[in-house]
């Protein structure tokens, strides 16, 4: 009797909807160098198409939203998707399909890292597209992974008077419906970079670590596709915001310059080889925990 081979089984299928960056620094790139790099197999639906390099964005091109939809509902019908990451979404079109996608798969968790502005501070999404994710993406985000001015772009209210908290900007955008914020702090003007995870009842974890001297291309991308690639594995969400923080860092102080603008992380600082990688010689380079 033949027998057949057993079928290896199929590694974390994580599903990536993010725009094109073509010099990896950042977006789909970046999303699938990072889910693979952490033993996830990444499906991916573009849904635009940017030009630009390590010094800044030159063009942005939006997928139409047919298109976009038809190359997630293609896979999602084939495959069993364990997370959903989002990052740029491009046009309102593309907020409104993805987030009629996602609401036909309400137990896939949702790691969304809302892509507001490049690194650099080109503008990547309109105040259109602001409004649709606060309307219709946000009550369905498990995790939401904005830096700090974007959490207070996105909850920014007409009432201010002065510029809200970062606490309260949490509280704004779990109201608004996500179930979780991650707001990060590499662009607060702090000695060190402070990471905050809130819930409903308030803070979860806060993990302080040391700022790195350079300036990096795509590491939110890095982080956000991080998180989404460790909940996939197994993970509890609080056990893949600390690891993945900690994978961020260490691609982070591995990063390299192969342009003439920012460094973009290295991913896969751990196939280097050699005992002699960045990250090593610098400690784990966790400052506190509280
Ligand atoms: O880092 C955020 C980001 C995400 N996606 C794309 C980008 C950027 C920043 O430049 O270009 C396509």
């Amino acid at each position: 009797m033949p027998t057949t081979a057993p079928v290896p089984p199929s590694p974390p299928l994580v599903l990536v909807f993010s725009a094109s960056d073509p010099s990896a620094g950042a977006g789909m790139q970046a999303d699938i160098l990072t889910l693979a790099s952490l033993g996830c197999h990444p499906l991916s639906a573009l849904t635009a198409v940017t030009v630009q390099d390590t010094v800044g964005v030159q063009s942005v091109h939006p997928i139409a939203a047919e298109l976009l939809e038809q190359q997630a509902r293609t896979i999602l019908e084939d495959m069993p998707v364990a997370a959903f990451k989002i990052g740029m979404l491009g046009s309102v079109e593309n907020v409104l399909a993805v987030a009629e996608i996602i609401a036909d798969y309400p137990e896939i968790p949702l790691i969304f890292d809302p892509v507001l502005a490049s690194g650099r501070g080109d503008e990547l999404s309109s105040e259109d597209v602001i409004s649709a994710i606060r309307e219709i993406l946000l009550p369905q985000t498990t995790l939401l992974t904005p830096n700090a001015p974007e959490a207070r772009r996105l909850a920014e209210s007409d009432d201010d008077d002065g510029e809200p908290s970062i606490d309260i900007c949490a509280q704004r955008l779990i109201e608004m419906g996500a179930q979780y914020v991650l707001i990060t702090g590499t662009h607060e003007n702090t000695p060190q970079v402070i990471n905050t995870l809130y819930g409903a009842e308030g803070v979860i974890r806060s993990d302080t670590w040391e700022r790195l001297p350079g300036s990096y291309h795509g590491s939110g991308c890095t982080l956000a596709s991080a998180i989404a690639g460790c909940i996939a594995g197994g993970a509890s969400l609080e056990e893949a915001v600390r690891d993945a923080q900690d994978y961020t860092w260490q691609a982070l102080a591995n990063g390299f310059r192969a342009g003439m603008g920012q460094f973009i992380p290295d991913r896969f600082f751990w196939a280097r080889g050699g005992d002699d990688n960045a990250a090593q010689e610098k400690g784990d380079g966790k400052a506190d925990d509280q």
